[in-house]
């Protein structure tokens, strides 16, 4: 980020063989369901499918909805091991989002929810099919795009959160699957 914020992305996080392998790993072995949030004060299922992972909790509830909360696989608690090694973070916690296609997204929104750790970093794998991230600032308006390829890592750090807003826009051409996996630090 110019500034309010750090963000590093690193493309070839992942080796294409390590990539490939979580991607099947999640494809087969995560029970995806859909999220449930809160829209103009209507509660809406989307497409998009996701899981929450956790070391201890065993639901949270957010917007008024209550999500289920399953432990780590092995393989996805190594992977938190070694992104709580390269980012110096105790992360506890992990949202796993899967897109079947460029038709689901997630759109404008900041990751500040009360139980995560204030102004902790979040560290996002993505998986699968290549989709463009936006962020956008708060005041400025300013929008800055990235591309996250499979096996890369993006870092949010510091006050971005604060500052920015994030979203993964339609991509109507995007024909592929996408997974990604947010490491967390929840209280
Ligand atoms: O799929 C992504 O890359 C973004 C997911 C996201 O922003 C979130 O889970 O809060
Ligand atoms: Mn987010």
């Amino acid at each position: 980020m110019p500034y309010d914020g750090e963000v590093f992305l690193i493309p070839d996080f992942l080796s294409i063989t390590e990539a490939d392998t979580y991607f099947k790993h999640v494809e087969k072995e995560l029970s995806w369901v859909p999220d449930k949030v809160i829209l103009y004060g209507k509660e809406i299922t989307t497409k998009r499918t996701m899981v929450w992972m956790s070391d201890s909790m065993k639901s949270y509830t957010y917007s008024g909805v209550k999500k289920d909360i399953v432990s780590f696989t092995s393989l996805l608690n190594e992977l938190k091991e070694s992104l709580i090694r390269v980012t110096d973070t105790p992360f506890n916690s992990c949202l796993a989002n899967r897109y079947a296609n460029g038709s689901e997204g997630m759109s404008w929104h900041t990751d500040n929810e009360k139980e995560l750790v204030a102004f902790a970093t979040i560290a996002s794998i993505s998986l699968g099919a290549e989709r463009r991230f936006d962020f956008r600032h708060k005041i400025t308006n300013e929008t800055i795009s990235l591309q996250l390829p499979h096996g890369s890592l993006l870092i949010m750090k510091g006050v971005v959160q604060q500052y920015w807003k994030h979203q993964l826009p339609i991509q109507k051409k995007v024909q592929g699957v996408r997974v990604n996996l947010t490491y967390r630090q929840m209280k």
